[in-house]
């Protein structure tokens, strides 16, 4: 695996006046943390920073600085200035986030920090890091890297993203230099307790009501039934008034079955029945993101996703079939 390039990303930050941030479509702990973090280094070092989402923020985060200053850009983004330097945050590729990347002009600079297998690498410079356990924990080499001036609120926002994309440093892209870069934003003055109320003690009953919904839904199958699945309506979400942020972490949650080594979790989206399926995986069975790609979707290995045409009841019966079979291939294979 080839090292990232932390000077190079570090050096177009450095040679731009002005940043321009983009986070993916329905933005995670990872991309609000990365680019809440980004904005308030550059702000410190004196840079004109904006910050541009496909899609509106969820509420979760809201505690992170700079999310009130997120544009929600649903048209097409014009990138034509040379002075800019575009610098997209964990979007695996350029359809991530806002449109109109096909159409820039020529001359303009972009800068892609990510930590996805699958990267398509389409930037200017592509500092990608499928070793990293989140975007911010690349991020944050980064910035040391160029000795950039940090502060207690960008150590927030890094350990928020570093948090978030671990599992609270449980998943198995956890590793030791994770810890170690947890212990230097502790050092910073990060809190985990506090930011442990902030991040995880912020559920509403509706989004509580929601989750009982999800579980009451559970099926597992499959041999000594290692798979299971879940799924939500459109009436759930009617019925409870939860939000469709509200589904985070749930997906990882169902992982706490005994057993259990691959999950895949259906939303029904507003749109015309297409179904939104997640996938998540643990050691001793194929990767979340080999099902994924299966359906024509992607991510990381053990925590990836797709799109199902529909309707809803045609996926819950559909994909544990399709899993059934990829076990039968993948057993005879091992
Ligand atoms: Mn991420």
């Amino acid at each position: 695996m080839t090292e990232p390039d932390l000077w190079g990303a570090s050096g177009l930050l450095r040679a731009a006046p002005d940043w321009t941030l983009f986070t993916h479509q329905k933005a995670d702990g990872d991309a609000m943390g990365s680019a809440s973090a980004l904005f308030e280094v550059g702000v410190l070092a004196g840079r004109r920073v904006s910050w541009f989402s496909p899609t509106p923020l969820p509420d979760g985060y809201r505690f992170l600085p700079h999310v009130e200053e997120c544009q929600v850009c649903e048209e097409t983004f014009a990138f034509n200035d040379p002075e800019t330097l575009y610098v997209f945050l964990d979007c695996a590729n350029e359809t991530r986030s806002v449109k109109g990347f096909e159409a820039r002009e020529p001359g303009t600079r972009f800068l892609n920090i990510d930590h996805h297998e699958d990267n398509t690498r389409f930037a200017t410079l592509n500092c990608v890091d499928p070793g990293s356990s989140s975007t911010a924990e690349l991020l944050f080499r980064v910035l040391k890297a160029g000795g950039w001036k940090l502060s207690k609120t960008v150590a927030e926002s890094l350990y928020t993203g570093i948090w978030t994309d671990s599992g609270g440093f449980s998943f198995s892209n956890t590793s030791p230099r994770t810890h170690r870069l947890a212990a230097d934003l502790m050092e910073m003055g990060v809190e985990p307790s506090c930011l442990d109320d902030r991040i995880n003690q912020n559920r509403t009953p509706q989004g509580m009501a929601l989750w009982g919904r999800a579980m009451s839904h559970i099926r597992v199958f499959g041999p000594e039934n290692i798979f299971a699945l879940a799924w939500l309506s459109q009436e759930d979400f009617a019925a409870t008034g939860a939000e469709a942020g509200d589904t985070e972490g749930l997906p990882s949650s169902l992982m706490r079955l005994r057993g259990v080594r691959l999950i895949a979790f259906l939303t029904e989206q507003t749109s015309a029945g297409e179904v939104r399926v997640s996938f998540r995986s643990r050691e001793g069975i194929f990767g979340a993101a080999d099902v994924a790609r299966a359906l024509g979707g992607g991510g990381h290995p053990r925590a990836a996703g797709a799109n199902h045409p529909g309707p809803l009841s045609v996926a819950v019966a559909e994909i544990p079939r399709m899993l059934e079979e990829h076990y039968a291939e993948w057993s005879a294979a091992h």
